[in-house]
Parts: structure tokens; C-alpha cells; sequence
């Protein structure tokens, strides 16, 4: 594996690459045109700066996250083939400058969703929060003016205020679309596709839903084991592929997170590694990546992407705000620096544990509690 960090460029990150590059095994970036809207072509040359400006810090641009895929994909509207043409000419030139790793979604209009962005914890950390109570009595636009006020005058992933502008045609526009419309425009939004990640050696992964249920009505589909499966074998090419987020796909306690990474041994081309605190179902927390200090068995997560022989870029996920930083909500320096250098131990003790015949590791027992 690679062991990397998430960076939004340096207009938008509060975090340095001088910074990024202090932290111990982080060799590579996993970053973005960040002020590009889903259906824009993103030039070689721009591409190319972004690059430069990477690799003279030291680092490798290890994938992008995200290409944002178009709502008028997702729900097939008469638009789709110009907008699929032209995300395949993006990939295209990110193929030609040398990036082969494209993280994305397929989540109508909402990205990732939380409701509170700064819950203070007993040792005076502050984390993201979801709570399906607040959700179900929330107005979908309040929700994005929420993540505005709290986000520390950064603008939060899949949370960009130009979505909010259009949030009451967007959920028209998916009026009477259900699961099954959306599973059918994904494979069509990757039938296309797959001719040029061939051509150019792109993996595609595809991001979990978070949380991975439906929320305010919309369908979702990247939730569970049968349907990721589902997904790869709609489009059986392995460069249609998952970018396995514990985070994500932990939010459903029934989701056998070790099981589920080795039941998609080959296809995992990314991973997002971060523990949750669970209160009770649908009421959560994120907590440090230490397995102790939320309901995860990190050791079992990481020693499944080992296992398999997973060998693409992997990245620390959400972080606490700790040590007095402030920053983008999930996305500060700290937090995130020590959940490399816990993956990164846990890493090293399992190739060697692996080395030296020792494979008894006693079995964690998963936390639900205050
Ligand atoms: C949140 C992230 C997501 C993710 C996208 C991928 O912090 O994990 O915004 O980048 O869903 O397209």
C-alpha cells in the first residue's frame, strides 16, 4: 500500500504540502481541481501545475478524489451523453499526465451527510456527528446552510454552494427515480467509460454512500456487500472498482466490514480507513482511527486489506479537531497525521506477525455505548 493524505490545493487546505510531508510514510497526495464543477473538462494543463506543484513538495499525486459525477447522470437526464463525453476526455488527460486512480461517487445531490460538525468529546476533541432524529426533521436546505456556518470559512467536500442553488429542480429532476433506475445508469455511466480507463489504465472507485441508507427520499446504492457485488459484476472489468471507505460502509453496523474488503479482494483500488463511535443504530460519532477509541476492530479492517494483498494508495479519513487547530471540519492535520502513523503501525506489525508464523490475535469485541 501507499500511505497518503487527502489535500484540496493550496487555495482551499488549510493543511501545507510541506506539512503533509513531514508525517512519517506519507509519500503521496489524493487531491483535486477542487474548484471544478461535476461537468467541466479539466485540461492537461492544469492537471499538469497541480502535478508539479505536488511533486516539488516531495510528494506523488497518488489519485484524484473526486471527479464529480453530474446529477443529470445519475438520473439519466436527455444531457448524460455530453456530460458522460466529457468526463471521458478528463480522464483521458488525466490518463496522459500519469494519473491512474479516480475516486467518485453516484449519490444524488447530496454527498456525504452529517449533523453536527463539531461535537465536543470528553477529552475536549471536537468530531462530526449523525444523528438519524436530526435528519428526519431536517429541511434538506437548512442542512446546507448548517454545513456552511460550521465549516470554518473552508467549503466542505460535496458541499459546494452552487448545488444549493439548484437543490429544489434537482429533486424534481429525481422524482420517480428508485434503485433499480439508478443501478441502470451507473452501468451506463461505466460501459462508457471503461474504453478509456482500459486505454489509459484508470482504476475507477466508486465511494460508498455515507451514511449508506437513503436519506431525505433519494435512492442510494453503493450501501452493502450484494449491492457493491452487484456493481462489479454489472461491469466485470477491474478497472471498475471501490474505494473501500470503513467509515462509510460502517455507518450500517450490519455491514461485516473484514468480510466485505475480502469479498472484493482485487477490487479495492483505494481505502479510506477512520473508526466510528456508536451511541445506538443511526446515532454516531467519528472517533480517533484508534480501535479503542470507537466500535471498530481496525486491526481486522487493516489486516483484511493486507490479506488480500491490497497494494493501492490508502489515506487516514476524517480526523478530531484537536490541539487547539482549526481547519475544515474532518480534514485537519493533526488527528489525521496520527491515524497515519497508528495504520502505518498496524500495517508493519501485521506483515510481520505474517513474517514470523504468529496469526493469534486475541478478537475485539465491538462497542455500543455513551
Ligand atoms: C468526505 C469524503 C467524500 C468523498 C466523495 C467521493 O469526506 O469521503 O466527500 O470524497 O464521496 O466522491
Amino acid at each position: 500500500m501507499q500511505m497518503t493524505m487527502r489535500w484540496y490545493g493550496s487555495k482551499h487546505d488549510t493543511v501545507t504540502l510541506e506539512e503533509i510531508r513531514q508525517v512519517p510514510g506519507v509519500t503521496g497526495v489524493i487531491t483535486t481541481l477542487y474548484d471544478t464543477k461535476p461537468g467541466e473538462m479539466w485540461s492537461r494543463e492544469r492537471i499538469h501545475a497541480l502535478e508539479q506543484e505536488v511533486e516539488a513538495a516531495g510528494l506523488s499525486v497518488a489519485g484524484i478524489e473526486s471527479v464529480n459525477v453530474s446529477d443529470e447522470i445519475k438520473y439519466a437526464g436527455p444531457g448524460r451523453d455530453i456530460l458522460i463525453d466529457r468526463y471521458i476526455e478528463t480522464l483521458a488527460n488525466l490518463g496522459k499526465e500519469g494519473i491512474h486512480l479516480v475516486c467518485y461517487n453516484f449519490m444524488p445531490i447530496f454527498d456525504w451527510t452529517r449533523t453536527e460538525l463539531a461535537r465536543r468529546r470528553k477529552d475536549g476533541s471536537t468530531v462530526l456527528a449523525y444523528t438519524q432524529e436530526a435528519v428526519d426533521a431536517l429541511d434538506p436546505e437548512k442542512l446546507f446552510d448548517a454545513v456552511s456556518a460550521g465549516s470554518n470559512g473552508t467549503v466542505m467536500p460535496g458541499w459546494e454552494p452552487d448545488r444549493l442553488a439548484h437543490i429544489r429542480e434537482l429533486f424534481e429532476a429525481y422524482k420517480g427515480i428508485g434503485e433499480e433506475q439508478l443501478f441502470a445508469s451507473l452501468k451506463y455511466f461505466l460501459e462508457k467509460i471503461m474504453p478509456v480507463c482500459n486505454e489509459y489504465d484508470i482504476r475507477m472507485a466508486i465511494h460508498p454512500d455515507d451514511p449508506a441508507w437513503s436519506v431525505f427520499g433519494l435512492p442510494r446504492i453503493v450501501t452493502c456487500k450484494k449491492n457493491i457485488l452487484r456493481i462489479m459484476r454489472m461491469v466485470d472489468d477491474p478497472h471498475n472498482g471501490v474505494t473501500f471507505c470503513s467509515g462509510s460502509l460502517g455507518t450500517d453496523p450490519d455491514n461485516d466490514l473484514p468480510d466485505m474488503i475480502r469479498s472484493l479482494k482485487g477490487r479495492i483500488h483505494f481505502a479510506h480507513v477512520r473508526n466510528l463511535h456508536f451511541h445506538s443504530r443511526g446515532n454516531f460519532e467519528e472517533a480517533a482511527h484508534l480501535s479503542g477509541d470507537g466500535s471498530f476492530d481496525m486491526y481486522e479492517i487493516v489486516k483484511a486489506l493486507y490479506d488480500t494483498g491490497f497494494d493501492g494508495p490508502i489515506r487516514p479519513d476524517h480526523g478530531r479537531m484537536i490541539w487547539g487547530e482549526t481547519g475544515m471540519p474532518g480534514y485537519g492535520l493533526y488527528d489525521r497525521a496520527l491515524g497515519c502513523a497508528y495504520i502505518n503501525g498496524l500495517w508493519e506489525a501485521i506483515g510481520k506477525c505474517e513474517t514470523r508464523g504468529i496469526d493469534e490475535i486475541p478478537v475485539w469485541e465491538p462497542k455500543f455505548s455513551d
